[in-house]
C-alpha cells in the first residue's frame, strides 16, 4: 500500500537521519518491531535481556569506534565496517578515538564483565549506540559476529539495500562452555583449493568456532609441501591423486601459512594432522624405502580403510616422522599438531604403542601439544596429548582411563559430529557407516556427558570433521555443513542450561535467509521451519 507522503511522515524520515536520533516510533507513534529478536543469535547468548525502547538504528552518520591504542581492535572495526558497508551503502567510517558520538558502535577493551573470560564480550544495544566490550580482541569478534546476527538478513546482500537497519535493543553477556570449537576439513581425500577453505573459515567464523582441523595426509593423497621430502606432494600430491583420481593439490608451504594468516584474523587457530602410523600409502606409495620390503605399493584412489602401516622396525620412519612433524611445527603458530593415530589395523598393538613411545616425545620436542584420534588413548599417552573421541557409543573404557588419568578430550562422535554422514538415504553426497545424521541428532546431546567417565571438566570442547571421499566442490562442503555445523558450534559455546531443540530450530531458521544472500548451499531439512 502506498504510504501517504504527509508532512509528518517527511519530518520523520528527515528526523531519522539526524545523527544519533533513532526513532523507535514510526509516525503512528507505534512502537518499532524490529524483525530481529535479541534471542535470535546461534550460537545461543548466555544472557540476553531485550530492551525494546532501547532499538539502535544505523544510520548514514554511523562512527565505528575502536579503543585507542588496540590495532586489535582496530582491525576488528575495520572487518565489521567491511560486513557492514556493502549492503548499507553507509560510510561507517572506523576510528580510534575516547570521543563517542551520537550514532556509535564502540568496540572496546577491558572493564567488562569478569565472567567472560578471552573469548567473551558484553554488547549493550541502545538508542544512541551499541557497544561491545571485551578482554581480548577475540571476545570483540564474537561480539561482532552476534551484531551482525542482529540486523536484519539482507545486511548480507553485496549490494545496498534500500531498508532500514535496526538492532534490537537490549544487553547480552555471553562467553563459551568450551575452549575449543573446531571444525575438520579433509584436504586428503579431496584436495579443496585454499580459496575453498577460505571461504568456509569465513562460515565457520559466524559461528564462533575457533578451531580448524586440516586433515592433510592420508592413503589417497599427501597435501602438505616438506622441503626434506619434495616428493610427498609432486608425487603424493600430484596427478590421479585423491579419490577417483580426482587429484592434483597441496598446500605449498607460502599457502598454507597464508591460510594460517587469513584464519588468524578470524581467531580461529589452524591445527594440522599429519595421519600415521597408518592411512599413510600416499608416502609409501612415493618413498619405497618407507616399507619393510622397501617396494613401493600402488597409489590408492578407492575409499577403504585400515590397509596401510608405516615401518615400525626401520629406523627410515622415525627420520621421516621427525623431519615431517618439525617442518610442519615450524609452520604452524598454534599449540595443537595432530598424529591421526586412527585405524592402523595394519600395525600390531605392540608396534603401535612402540611408535608412539617414540613419535609422541617428537611432537613436544618442537614445542606443539599433541593430538590423535582416540586410538592413542590405548597407549598411556602423556597428560597434556589430546585424543579426539570418534565412536558411535557412549562407553570407551581406553578414554575413560585417559580422562581419569587427566587428559583433555575433543568430542566429534561420528553418529552426531560427523558431517559426512548422509541427512538420510536420500542425500547424494556423504557416506552412512555411522548412521544418518539429521539436524536434530547432531543437536541433541551432550559434550560433556557424552561418553561414560568422560566429564565436562575432562571435555576441552567439541568438533565437526568433514571427510572428503565424497566431496568436490565448495557447495558440496557447504551442503554437508549446513544446518548441521551450527549445531555443533552452538553445543561447544552455549550454557547447557540453555539446549533446548525448539528454540534452537526456530534460531536455525532465521539463519536461512542469511545463507542465501550469501549463496551458501544448504540443506533445506524438513526439521525447520524455513523462512
Ligand atoms: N573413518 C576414518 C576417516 C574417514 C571417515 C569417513 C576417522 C578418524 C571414516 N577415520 O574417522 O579417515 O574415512 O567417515
Amino acid at each position: 500500500m502506498r504510504q501517504r507522503r504527509t508532512l509528518a511522515g517527511v519530518l520523520t524520515v528527515a528526523a531519522l537521519c539526524l545523527p544519533g536520533f533513532t526513532a523507535t516510533a514510526d509516525d503512528a507513534g507505534t512502537t518499532h518491531v524490529p524483525e530481529r529478536q535479541l534471542t535470535d543469535v546461534v550460537p545461543a547468548p548466555v544472557e540476553a535481556k531485550p530492551d525494546p525502547r532501547a532499538d539502535f538504528r544505523l544510520s548514514p552518520f554511523t562512527l565505528i569506534r575502536t579503543q585507542p591504542g588496540s590495532a586489535e581492535a582496530k582491525r576488528v572495526g575495520e572487518q565489521l565496517a567491511a560486513v557492514l558497508r556493502p549492503a548499507t551503502g553507509y560510510p561507517l567510517p572506523v576510528a580510534a578515538t575516547k570521543r563517542s558520538w551520537p550514532s556509535t558502535i564502540s568496540l572496546l577493551l577491558g572493564k567488562a564483565d569478569p565472567r567472560i573470560g578471552d573469548e567473551g564480550y558484553r554488547l549493550d544495544v541502545a538508542r544512541r549506540g551499541v557497544t561491545i566490550r571485551a578482554n581480548t580482541a577475540a571476545g570483540l569478534f564474537a561480539g561482532t559476529q552476534t551484531l551482525r546476527q542482529l540486523l536484519p538478513a539482507e545486511i548480507e546482500a553485496d549490494r545496498p539495500q534500500r531498508r532500514t537497519w535496526t538492532v534490537p535493543g537490549g544487553k547480552i553477556v555471553d562467553y563459551p562452555r568450551f575452549a575449543y570449537r573446531g571444525a575438520m576439513l579433509d584436504l586428503a581425500r579431496h584436495f579443496h583449493t585454499p580459496d575453498e577453505v577460505k571461504a568456509y573459515i569465513d562460515e565457520l567464523a559466524q559461528y564462533k568456532i575457533n578451531h580448524l582441523h586440516l586433515h592433510l595426509t592420508d592413503d589417497q593423497g599427501w597435501r602438505i609441501q616438506i622441503d626434506s621430502w619434495p616428493e610427498l606432494t609432486t608425487t603424493g600430491g600430484g596427478p590421479g591423486t585423491g579419490v577417483d583420481g580426482e587429484g592434483p593439490g597441496y598446500l605449498t608451504k607460502a599457502e598454507y601459512t597464508d591460510l594460517i594468516g587469513y584464519a588468524a584474523a578470524r581467531h580461529i587457530t589452524i591445527v594440522p594432522e599429519i595421519d600415521m602410523p597408518g592411512h599413510t600409502n600416499a608416502a609409501q606409495s612415493t618413498y619405497a624405502e618407507l616399507n619393510c620390503d622397501g617396494v613401493a605399493p600402488p597409489p590408492r584412489t578407492d575409499i577403504e580403510v585400515g590397509y596401510s602401516s608405516l615401518c615400525i622396525d626401520k629406523e627410515i620412519t622415525y627420520t621421516f616422522v621427525e623431519d615431517v612433524i618439525r617442518e610442519v611445527a615450524e609452520m604452524t603458530p598454534g599449540p595443537y599438531l595432530h598424529i591421526g593415530g586412527d585405524e592402523a589395523h595394519a600395525t600390531t598393538e605392540e608396534d603401535y604403542q612402540k611408535f608412539m613411545d617414540r613419535v609422541l616425545p617428537m611432537v613436544y620436542k618442537y614445542g606443539k601439544r599433541p593430538a590423535g584420534w582416540n586410538e592413542i588413548a590405548k597407549v598411556d599417552p602423556p597428560a597434556s596429548a589430546v585424543p579426539q573421541f570418534w565412536g558411535t557409543t557412549n562407553t570407551n573404557a581406553d578414554l575413560a582411563e585417559a580422562a581419569a588419568r587427566g587428559n583433555q578430550v575433543i568430542m566429534s562422535p561420528a553418529n552426531k559430529a560427523y558431517l559426512d554422514m548422509k541427512y538420510d538415504q536420500n542425500t547424494p553426497l556423504g557416506l552412512s557407516w555411522a548412521g544418518y545424521t539429521e539436524v536434530r541428532d547432531a543437536y541433541d546431546w551432550d559434550p560433556g556427558s557424552h561418553v561414560e567417565g568422560v566429564g565436562a571438566e575432562s571435555v576441552l570442547g567439541v568438533e565437526a570433521p568433514l571427510w572428503s571421499e565424497t566431496l568436490r566442490t565448495l557447495d558440496d562442503i557447504e551442503y554437508m555443513a549446513f544446518p548441521r555445523l551450527p549445531a555443533i558450534a552452538e553445543l561447544g559455546w552455549s550454557a547447557r542450561a540453555s539446549h533446548d531443540w525448539e528454540s534452537f530450530r526456530e534460531r536455525l531458521a532465521e539463519q536461512g535467509p542469511r545463507w542465501e544472500w550469501r549463496d551458501v548451499d544448504f540443506y533445506r531439512s524438513p526439521q525447520v521451519d524455513w523462512r
